[in-house]
């Protein structure tokens, strides 16, 4: 019964490992068959090396998924999740069989793809192919960096691997390059990537479109590579894990063949095994070809059961003796041991907002990203966990932080990371850091380009994530590098992201207010969005309101009075208030009574009670939004009743102060606009 290919690829294991194995298999293909739904390919192929790592390497103690300093596992090819889901309930995690048996049902901790912080043991949210295995470099970046500042001689405290298990689609994703490259480069030793070389994707044969020499890029990478050629050769990928890590100044590569959907006697080797359930008679023929019995589906053997929860025993051991160093440690060391609970805790000192700067009128004009880049050597002097960059446009995003020096291969004390034009694994590594947790990371580059970096955003948001984003050259106001370089659709698309924080302060004071929401937000993304282009400063004696209105998403940043409602309200932000400001002089001379409301942050504005937000936009006094992007949008932020002086085209290459007037971002037409509403306002009036 059991398939030619099979027995071709069949070595002989002892029969404890087969068993184990098998059981892995087939929890995975039970699963599937029970949801009717999911991929049970990957698990079938991939079981044989994922126990050779958790059987006899991996460190990890199910009894406590967050212990510091375990080892981390990543399913980069969260497809293959089935396998993650056994391995976990078998080994002794807080997934009890019944949740595996509610596999991708409602509520279940058992979801379609892996998702951090539903499941006990899993480190990483996956599924979109390639971000898992950036992800890992992110935790083997953030993993040398704290063993740099924590680590003392004769006191190891941070010691450990990163482990990521990829397919080939995760190596065909362009963000594994980018990711590879930067972690050969930097010789991150203690990353070591499992890679499932099945030959298979969901169109058929990797033949269709992933032809190159896989082994060769890595290594170019500068990576360690292995192959080992017998899938189920538990000691052959247990010897390659022991070379890899053994290997300290290159992370590592190991390709084994697998075969998707092993052991299936139709689907085995085909893209068949993916997608959907073996189905009932392929998985009774499978079962049968490999000696396990039929029914009842889910079946552990208590032999091999026993075996798997050796691991709470080994874990706990682990975890106990690293205890005993780490308190040890704290003798020597007692401050240094207190910081470190500090930032694996992810608190803030008592003082990390003071010496922030106030600007004053006289200091401007001046870019929030310059703003900006002051505040960040002040909170990087103040908070040794910062750490961030850029994507090659650090002397533009201003991310720096001025003496902490250059994160760079073999001397990771730096905090200045030089992440190369890699913007979507610079937001998956930063997810990574984030995951790790240890590091306030940040990373920064256009505001456009952005874009090339929203997958990992996305997941970051959904994973409540901690990550800060500095995007500059925020809008057509940038000027002369075209339409390319000009963001015009991106602040409405970082807005619809759940979770993110999207704030584009009107000037430096405002700048240093969106500085300690970003700081003070321990949960979920925050994207500040700068000017390249010099901006009045708004001085706090006139704008006392700013350091507590930043906060609250909008405020009144100027009014005629405060006992009466405005005619109109003007609301922008960033640049755009500026001319706000203006417009509504010039509404005055005109005896038209306009409120401005700066509004640089529409997710916290939102996320405000109704009372404050009909304070502050009073209902029944027309809206007028000025804001150079997408015009969409303002209608689901604040209501229906509002007019937008936008952009809905992209932009033009010319000085930044010719492109503006050109699109109507000017005081004159804020005041043209907003006659315009009044008028059309008098109209309707009179109608009625
Ligand atoms: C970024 C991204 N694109 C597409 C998919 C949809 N998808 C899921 S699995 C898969 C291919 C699976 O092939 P492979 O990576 O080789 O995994 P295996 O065949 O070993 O299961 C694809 C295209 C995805 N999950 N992520």
């Amino acid at each position: 019964m059991v398939p030619s290919a099979t027995l071709a690829t069949m070595i002989a294991l002892p029969a404890l490992d087969e068993l184990c194995i098998n059981t892995l298999r087939f929890l995975a293909v039970d699963m599937v068959q029970k949801a009717n739904s999911g991929h049970p390919g990957l698990p079938m192929g991939s079981a044989a090396m994922a126990y050779a790592l958790w059987d006899r390497s991996l460190k990890y103690n199910p009894r406590d998924p967050n212990w510091p300093d375990r080892d981390r596992f990543i399913l980069s090819a969260g497809h293959g999740c089935a396998l993650l889901y056994a391995l976990l309930h078998v080994t002794g995690f807080d997934l009890p069989l019944d949740e595996l048996k509610r596999f991708r049902q409602w509520g279940s901790h058992t979801p379609g793809h892996p998702e951090y912080g539903k499941t006990p043991g899993v480190e990483a949210t996956t599924g979109p192919l390639g971000q898992g295995l950036a992800n890992g470099v992110g935790m083997a970046i953030a993993e040398v960096a704290l063993a740099a500042r924590f680590n003392r001689p004769g006191h190891k405290i941070v010691d450990h691997y990163t482990y990521v298990l990829v397919s080939d689609g995760d190596l065909e994703e362009g963000i594994s390059s980018e990711a590879g490259s930067i972690a050969g480069h930097q010789h991150l030793g203690k990353i070591i990537v499992l890679y499932a070389d099945n030959h298979i994707t969901i169109e058929g044969s990797t033949e269709l479109a992933f032809t190159e020499d896989r082994m060769a890029r890595f290594a170019a990478f500068g990576w360690q590579v292995q192959r080992v050629e017998q899938s189920n050769d538990v000691e052959a990928v247990a010897l390659a894990l022991d070379n890899a890590r053994k290997e300290t100044d290159r992370p590592s590569l190991i390709a084994v063949r697998t075969h998707i959907g092993f052991g299936s006697p139709h689907k085995q080797d085909t893209a068949a095994a993916h997608g959907e359930p073996l189905g009932v008679e392929e998985a009774r023929l499978t079962k049968e070809g490999m000696n396990w019995p039929v029914s009842p589906s889910f079946h552990i053997p208590e032999e091999a059961l026993e075996h798997f929860r050796r691991a709470v025993v080994r874990g706990s051991a682990a975890q106990v003796e690293w205890e005993s160093r780490f308190k040890a440690f704290g003798q020597e060391y007692p401050e240094l041991s207190a910081e470190f609970q500090r930032v694996i805790d992810r608190q803030l000192p008592g003082d990390w907002g003071a010496g922030l700067p106030t600007f004053v009128a006289s200091d401007g004009p001046m870019a929030t990203r310059v703003a900006s880049g002051k505040v960040i050597e002040i909170l990087g002097s103040r908070l040794p966990e910062m750490m961030g960059g850029s994507a090659d446009l650090g002397p533009s995003t201003h991310t720096k932080i001025d003496g902490a020096g250059s994160f760079e291969p073999e001397d990771w004390a730096g905090r200045n990371m030089h992440f190369g034009i890699r913007e979507n694994s610079m937001g998956a590594i930063l997810n990574g850091m984030a995951l790790h947790s240890g590091l306030i990371p940040y990373g920064g580059t256009f505001f456009v380009f952005s874009d090339y970096m929203r997958p990992p955003m996305r997941l970051a948001a959904m994973n409540a994530l901690p990550v800060i984003y500095i995007f500059t050259h925020d809008s057509i106001g940038m000027g002369e590098d075209g339409p390319t370089h000009q963001p015009v659709e991106q602040l409405i698309g970082l807005r619809s992201i759940p979770g993110m924080v999207v704030l584009r302060p009107a000037d430096a004071n405002e700048t240093v207010a969106a500085w300690r929401v970003a700081i003070g937000r321990k949960q979920g993304p925050v994207a500040l969005v700068l000017t390249r282009q010099g901006l009045p400063v708004l001085d706090l004696n006139s704008y006392p309101a700013i350091p507590a209105g930043v906060p609250l998403g909008g405020y009144i940043l100027a009014d005629f009075s405060t006992a009466k409602d405005p005619e109109i309200t003007l609301i922008a932000t960033g640049s755009e208030v500026h001319l706000a400001l203006k417009g509504r002089d010039q509404l005055q001379t005109e005896g038209v009574n306009a409120r401005v409301v700066s509004m640089p942050s529409t997710n916290l504005f939102a996320a405000q009670s109704e009372d404050y937000r009909d304070r502050i936009l009073p209902k029944g006094v027309p809206l007028l939004a000025i804001e150079a992007g997408s015009p969409m949008g303002w209608q689901s932020y604040v209501g229906p009743r509002i007019a937008v002086i936008g952009i809905d085209t992209f932009g033009s290459s010319a000085p930044g102060p010719v492109v503006m007037e050109h699109y109507g971002f000017t005081a004159e037409n804020v005041c043209r606009q907003a006659h315009h509403v009044l008028n059309q306002r008098r109209e309707k009036g009179s109608c009625a």
